[in-house]
């Protein structure tokens, strides 16, 4: 079960960014990750939702004031300039996440796609967003990103980068068999996103330690129903108080977990993924041209909530 494409993929996991911590010492951390997994044979790095700021969303404010503090207006900008330098020099790629402000003032939950050459190849926005809008007083948080996001409007793209098919999502989207099915219709061998997880749910009394298991089932089931590699990176930790899983991972077409943070601090993890064990899935049980029954399907795009049952044919042809 071995082939000769393959790429080195690293995951570079964030701890906590605080209030406090300035974007110019976030960088710092991330440029010191890329090194390490350059140094770990990585062609590839992932970086995290949102990583260059704390996880705003969970604070009350103004959108003018979440615009000015924690949005980027250009990228790169003065501050992540260093990361795209360091990258060209480096020759290794890199996913990232952050708050994107549009020239016409629009706000997404944005990610990249940047080339070894410091390209930005790719943009995708993103699509679930999770929480709410309206301000929630009694919650110990908040998690407001349908406050200050507009749902994503650029769909689930597949690139040509780094000598692989590479499609991203961004956290809440990895709960979501359509984000992965799209992106194996478009022949993505990896998958790659950030996400940040408070370990507490404020809508309902989620049993902590489900926060963990439903990430990672989402992850492996993913991987293997759709034959490709996935690659996640959290940011987590404590920050200011407010604590988001870690378990950052890479996942094989198997769906079997090769490499996952230990702690809840900065961490890189770092594979060479076999792409051939990808093409074994696609070629066999979901080899999707031969298998898949795309006429039995309708209700998943006529449909958003689940409905009644529609009427079916007895069977007695
Ligand atoms: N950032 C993000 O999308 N977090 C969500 C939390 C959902 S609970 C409101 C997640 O799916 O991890």
């Amino acid at each position: 079960m071995s082939s000769t494409r393959k790429i080195g993929l690293a995951v570079a996991q964030l701890g906590p960014i605080h209030l406090a911590d300035s974007r110019e010492s976030v960088v710092q951390r991330l440029l010191a990750m890329m090194r390490e997994a350059k140094a770990r044979q990585a062609d590839f790095v992932v970086f995290p939702e949102l990583a260059l700021t704390t996880f705003f969303p969970r604070y009350w404010m103004e959108e003018a004031e979440a615009v000015d503090r924690f949005f980027e207006k250009t990228m790169p900008g003065p501050a992540t300039q260093p990361l795209f330098d360091e990258a060209k020099k480096l020759g290794i790629g890199f996913y990232l996440g952050y708050a994107e402000l549009t020239p016409k003032g629009r706000r997404f939950n944005t990610a990249i796609l940047v080339d070894p050459s410091a390209n930005i190849v790719g943009k995708y926005r993103k699509v679930h967003l999770p929480g709410h809008s309206d301000h929630k007083p009694d919650a110990p948080f908040q998690h407001l990103e349908k406050k200050f996001f507009e749902v994503g409007n650029l769909g689930f793209g597949v690139w040509d980068t780094t000598g692989v098919k590479m499609g991203m999502c961004i956290c809440n989207d990895r709960r979501w068999p359509e984000t992965y099915r799209v992106m194996a219709l478009q022949s993505a061998e990896i998958v790659v996103l950030g996400y940040n997880t408070p370990s507490h749910n404020i809508h309902w009394d989620e049993p902590a330690h489900l926060r963990t298991s439903t990430h990672l089932i989402s992850l492996q089931a993913n991987a293997y129903q759709n034959g490709l590699w996935v690659a996640a990176a959290a940011k987590c930790g404590r920050e200011d108080g407010f604590h988001m899983i870690g378990n950052s991972v890479i996942v094989a077409p198997t769906g079997e977990i090769v490499a996952r943070t230990l702690t809840e601090a900065d961490e890189v993890i770092a594979t060479v993924a076999d792409l051939g064990i990808g093409e074994l899935f696609r070629q066999h049980v979901f080899n999707f041209a031969k298998h898949r029954r795309p006429e039995h399907y309708g209700l998943i795009t006529e449909r958003t909530g689940a409905g009644e049952p529609l009427p079916r044919p007895v069977g007695d042809d």
